[in-house]
């Protein structure tokens, strides 16, 4: 999403989720993503943001960034508990990622089939957030630019697609199409070539 919004040139590479030689080879820790050069690699999105689109994107105080982080790491527990026993059937798993992805996930968050017979609580946990959240988009996160923040809260929510159960208030999905738009982000793009 940054680098289309920066308009910074790059190949998008999908990296097996059971791939462990990889992200380890390059970064020394196994996460994704990571952005290779000729001359170096590096992890952390925020860090890469920092690094490559520093002049592009607004960048935002470190009390709204620590604020922002906080929110997103609120609805990531939901938004996650909700999407992960889905994500495993997308195509970027084999059958061999997925089950990697699921045994791993699943030490922290229990068994998905119990995540799924617990949707509709999940759901109930994120509506007030959501509410709370739609209160400070004007239309962009307490902002009328598009900026650093967006990027961030748009990547979490953006996983509640597909969540069959799952509905967006009319204005969050206004959002999350703007920001898509202004951006330039295509979630399937590596799938379409
Ligand atoms: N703070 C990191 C978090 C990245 C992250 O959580 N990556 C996940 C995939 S989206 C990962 O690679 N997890 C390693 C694993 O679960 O094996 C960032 O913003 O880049």
């Amino acid at each position: 999403m940054a680098f289309d919004f920066a308009q910074i040139p790059y190949q998008s590479i999908v990296v097996p989720y059971n791939d462990e030689k990889t992200p380890l080879d390059l970064c020394g820790v196994k996460m994704l993503p990571i952005v290779k050069t000729e001359k170096d690699a590096m992890n952390e999105s925020l860090d890469i943001i920092q690094h490559y689109c520093n002049n592009k994107i607004d960048q935002p105080s470190a009390e709204r960034l620590a604020e922002v982080t906080a929110l997103t790491d609120k609805l990531g527990k939901s938004i996650h508990n909700l999407a992960m026993p889905y994500f495993i059937w997308t195509p970027e798993f084999d059958d061999d990622s997925r089950k990697y992805f699921q045994d791993k996930k699943e030490k922290k968050r229990g068994p998905f089939k119990e995540l799924m017979k617990k949707k509709d609580e999940f759901v109930l946990e994120l509506t007030p957030q959501l509410e709370i959240l739609e209160k400070d988009l004007t239309p962009f996160y307490k902002s009328s630019n598009l900026a650093l923040e967006d990027i961030m809260i748009a990547a979490h929510l953006w996983a509640l697609f597909i969540v069959p159960e799952f509905q967006f208030s009319p204005k969050i999905y206004q959002y999350l199409m703007d920001v898509k738009k202004i951006t330039g982000f295509e979630y399937h793009k590596d799938y379409m070539e």
